[in-house]
This record gives C-alpha cells, sequence and structure tokens, in this order.
C-alpha cells in the first residue's frame, strides 16, 4: 500500500491530481488508515511491530505529499506568470478614434470670430416659451408670418411651449436680462416640421446675432457681416444685401456672399483652371450664396423686450450653420450633417 501510494502521489502532474491522490492514500478510507484501526485487532505482540510499520508508512506518504505539493505550486505559479504575460508592444486593433462634428467646430468658430470682437456667447433652451419665439418679436398669434416656420409644438393641444423654430428668442432673453450695450452671439440648434431632403432638415443650426447700441445702423449690421464671410471664406469676397421681410427687423435682408469657389460667374472650372460650361456645383450656377435672414431691430421688438426704442436701435441676423458648412466644405447633401457616419466626421469634422 506504500509503494502505491508514493508513485500514485508522485504520478499526479496538477493540483487536483494530487488532491484525489491525497483523498484516496491518506485520507480516512485509504488502505494504511483501515490498516491503523485494525492494530487493536491483532494479538498484543504483533501490535508494537504493525503499528511502527504503518506509522512509518503514513509518514512516508505525507513525506511524498508534502514534496510533491510544493513541486506542483511551483511549477503552478510559473505556468499563470507564462499564460498572463502581456506582450505590451504587440500592435492592437483599438478601433479609430472619432473627430468632433463639423457642425460643432463650425460653431466654435463663428463664436471665436465674435468674441474677437469683443462680443458676448449667449444661450437659450431648445425648448422655448411661444411668447419668446413669436410674440416677442412681433409675431402675434394672428400674424401672417407665423406660418413662415412650420412649428413643433410641445403639445400640440395645449400652446404656449415650442421646439424653437429659430435662435432669434435668444434676442429677446438678451434684451430682457441685460441693458445696453448688448453684442450677442448665439449658435443653435432649432426645429421646423420641414421634409427632410438635401437642403432641409427639421432639426438645424442658425447662429444668430444682436447688437444693440446707440446709433447702430444697417451700415454696422453689413460690415459685421463682411467681416464674418472674409473670415470664413477668405479676403476680398463680396456680399450684398436683397430685400426681404421678417416681423423682427425693419427694413430687412437676406445676406449673400459672392460664391468663392467660381467667384460669382456660376461657372464650373475645369482642372487647369480654365472656366468651363458646365454650373458651378456649390453655388448651382448662382453665382451668390445665400445665408441667412437680417435687418435693424423693429422698434416693437425693443419695446416688447423693455428697451428704451427713443435711445437705442440694434441689428440682428439669423444665419444657416448647416447651409454655410455645406459651401464651405463642398457637401453636396445636408443630410450627411446629420448620420452620424464616423467616417464623414473625421473627414470633416477637424476643420471648419
Ligand atoms: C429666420 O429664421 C430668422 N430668424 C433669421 C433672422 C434673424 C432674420 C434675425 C432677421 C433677424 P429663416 O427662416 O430665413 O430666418 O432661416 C434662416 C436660415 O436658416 C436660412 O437662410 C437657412 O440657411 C436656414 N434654414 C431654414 N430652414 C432650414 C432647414 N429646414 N434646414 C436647414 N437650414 C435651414
Amino acid at each position: 500500500a506504500r509503494n502505491a501510494a508514493v508513485a500514485a502521489i508522485e504520478a499526479a502532474t496538477d493540483l487536483e491530481q494530487l488532491k484525489a491522490a491525497r483523498l484516496e492514500h491518506a485520507g480516512d478510507r485509504s488502505a494504511l488508515a483501515l490498516a491503523n484501526r485494525e492494530i487493536g485487532a491483532l494479538p498484543p505482540q504483533a501490535r508494537k511491530e504493525a503499528g511502527k510499520r504503518i506509522g512509518q508508512a503514513r509518514g512516508a506518504v505525507n513525506q511524498a505529499l508534502a514534496r510533491r505539493q510544493q513541486v506542483l505550486e511551483v511549477e503552478h505559479e510559473e505556468r499563470m506568470l507564462v499564460e498572463e504575460t502581456v506582450d505590451v508592444t504587440l500592435p492592437t486593433d483599438r478601433l479609430p478614434v472619432g473627430a468632433r462634428h463639423p457642425v460643432t467646430t463650425g460653431s466654435e468658430l463663428i463664436a471665436d470670430i465674435f468674441v474677437a470682437m469683443g462680443w458676448e456667447i449667449a444661450e437659450g433652451p431648445v425648448l422655448e416659451a411661444e411668447w419668446l419665439n413669436f410674440d416677442a418679436l412681433n409675431l402675434g398669434p394672428d400674424h401672417p408670418a407665423r406660418t413662415m416656420q412650420d412649428t413643433f409644438w410641445a403639445d400640440p393641444a395645449d400652446h404656449g411651449v415650442v421646439l424653437r423654430t429659430h435662435t432669434s428668442p435668444v434676442q429677446a432673453r438678451s434684451m430682457l436680462t441685460r441693458t445696453p450695450p448688448i453684442y450677442i452671439a448665439c449658435p443653435g440648434r432649432v426645429f421646423r416640421t420641414d421634409e427632410y431632403d438635401a437642403t432641409h432638415s427639421p432639426v438645424f443650426h442658425q447662429v444668430e446675432g444682436l447688437a444693440i447700441d446707440e446709433g447702430i445702423t444697417m451700415a454696422h449690421l453689413k460690415g459685421t457681416l463682411d467681416h464674418l464671410v472674409s473670415s470664413l471664406f477668405g479676403a476680398g469676397i463680396s456680399t450684398r444685401f436683397r430685400p426681404s421681410y421678417f416681423p423682427f427687423t425693419e427694413p430687412s435682408a437676406e445676406m449673400d456672399m459672392v460664391c468663392f469657389v467660381c467667384r460669382g460667374t456660376g461657372l464650373a472650372t475645369g482642372d487647369d483652371g480654365a472656366a468651363d460650361a458646365a454650373s458651378c456645383r456649390t453655388c448651382r450656377g448662382e453665382g451668390w450664396i445665400e445665408l441667412g435672414g437680417c435687418g435693424v431691430v423693429n422698434p416693437r421688438v425693443l419695446t416688447a423686450c423693455g428697451i428704451d426704442a427713443e435711445r437705442y436701435t440694434g441689428f440682428a441676423f439669423g444665419f444657416g450653420i448647416d447651409r454655410m458648412l455645406m459651401f464651405r466644405h463642398g457637401i453636396e447633401d445636408l443630410r450627411a450633417l446629420f448620420e452620424g457616419d464616423v467616417r464623414f466626421t473625421t473627414a470633416f469634422g477637424s476643420e471648419i
């Protein structure tokens, strides 16, 4: 029994097997334990000899167990160290790093241009009071121009709160909370029940500007917007005003800039730089690019927002950021800005 036990212990190749060998050869039901129990039944003169031999056998088995245990533990530790080794020099298949969205970087760039002129950046909530989105801006409940901006109502049965249809309510908020002179710009997200197509999205972005001071005129508006355009698209790009209508400005205008790709010719340029017969893809042959609406702040708006309309005048504008980015980057379909494709973001996100 002793030799069989020692042989089994020596043969154990891992700690699991050794545990089984211990149970079988040194446990309560092992041959040696049973023999030990039978000593009492032997004739007295044989007991001493039997006890001695069984004791020696059990000692040898326990020694073998301890020896094997030590060897297997060392082996186990070494194996774990090898198995758990991390090779930090191996190349990884890490996911590619994303990029900041072009609307984010574009909005920040525009904000920086105004901050550099000493303007402040203002903010407002996207869920806006109907009064601030419309009424304060001279768009009363029955004003026909309310339908110019198709509106998402927070609760269609209970008017009062809207998803803002433009960034212009931030004008009203700024006038109500500040005292002139006021110079604020506000890039932000706006919502309209427009179709989702290559040039429209029900969610898009505008940048609002508002200047209120003594003696502000349309000329200040033109100068400021010329500076914005040359900062974004390069020096020397002409702009023009076209007469327009907004209830909150009087007079009102649409601001266009000369297409910075065809320089106003409306024609595509070939690889050799010479004009050819095809239309310019950026301005679709128009020669001009529309940026958005603007005008001199209607005195009714100043009064509604607690500003002394006798003493102060102002100008305001609201441009579509997504459309500007389309022109700036030659993006043909506005929906690319809203689809969340990382390849698109990476291609356009790092610069405006
Ligand atoms: C306004 O929203 C006025 N609040 C602008 C304004 C501000 C005028 C201050 C005067 C003074 P309008 O509805 O034209 O104006 O929108 C302005 C710009 O938003 C448009 O020129 C266009 O660039 C952009 N825009 C309008 N609808 C969409 C749309 N569905 N998707 C993407 N861009 C849009």
